[in-house]
């Protein structure tokens, strides 16, 4: 088992540098356009592709995995349980859902993926899921049958977190659910990045380039954006472009 992803995130977080990941749902890609959508994620130099969902209705994720496996993006999958597992991609987000109070997506889902896991070649990314309210009811919470953190709490969500890193999680990753009407506030991210010595993912409710900005400059590492690229494929070019400015301060500095 490797550990490439996560220590290039570790890195990339030690020298300031954000990343940005594409979240595709087997559910929503359009086989057809699959092509034209890595073509355009290798030329916006997209970090990571993120690949899967709470729920997942579709047989397309081998699929998907598969046409994207010459692709030199690392995939991560993003599982909903236990049965979202394809050892074809990179690595597994190995999400523990922190914020939740249900053993079943605490270490239930683990507990049955865990032989497979051991065998196969997946690099294993121990990650805190914390759920946030991001004004409304999303599928993940749903079905996991969990509350979020309220919006406005920001330490909730950081003791949450604490006790992640303490536990030994690499990841904490504060996502308000796809299409989310908000995506997590500036300030819960500050307050939960000075919390925490690992890599913060965010997503959830990410919609427009400026959005992505102040979400880095508060302390993200990695932003992850589904429904938005769905909706506005060019906004895949414009984000990468606000990533790369984000960066290019870092590297000035
Ligand atoms: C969902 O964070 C991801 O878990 C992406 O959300 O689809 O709203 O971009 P969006």
């Amino acid at each position: 088992m490797s550990n490439s992803i996560l220590s290039e995130l570790i890195l990339r977080k030690n020298k300031g540098i954000k990343s940005l990941a594409v979240l595709i749902d087997p559910d929503k890609v359009i086989l057809d356009q699959l092509d034209e959508l890595i073509m355009n994620m290798v030329s916006a130099r997209v970090d990571f592709i993120l690949v899967g969902g709470s729920l997942i209705s579709s047989d397309l994720m081998e699929t998907v995995i598969q046409r994207l496996k010459p692709v030199e993006i690392p995939v991560i999958l993003f599982p909903g349980n236990h049965a979202h597992i394809y050892p074809e991609a990179d690595g597994i987000l190995y999400l523990s859902l922190i914020s939740g109070r249900n053993a079943d997506f605490l270490i239930g889902q683990h507990v049955l993926s865990a032989p497979l896991l051991k065998k196969s070649k997946l690099e294993v990314l121990p990650t805190g899921y914390i759920l946030v309210d991001g004004g409304k009811q999303t599928t993940v919470s749903y079905i996991s049958n969990t509350n979020p953190v309220p919006h406005d709490k920001p330490d909730v969500a950081a003791a949450t977190a604490m006790a992640g890193e303490l536990l030994g999680l690499q990841l904490t990753y504060l996502d308000c659910g796809s299409g989310a009407q908000k995506p997590v506030s500036n300030t819960m991210i500050e307050v939960v990045s000075k919390s925490v010595d690992h890599p913060i993912i965010v997503g959830g409710g990410i919609r427009t380039s400026q959005k992505a900005k102040e979400i880095f400059c508060a302390g993200a590492d990695l932003i992850v954006v589904g429904t938005a690229f769905e909706e506005n494929p060019d906004l895949l070019f414009e984000m990468s472009e606000t990533r790369d400015l984000c960066n290019e301060l870092v590297t000035k500095n």
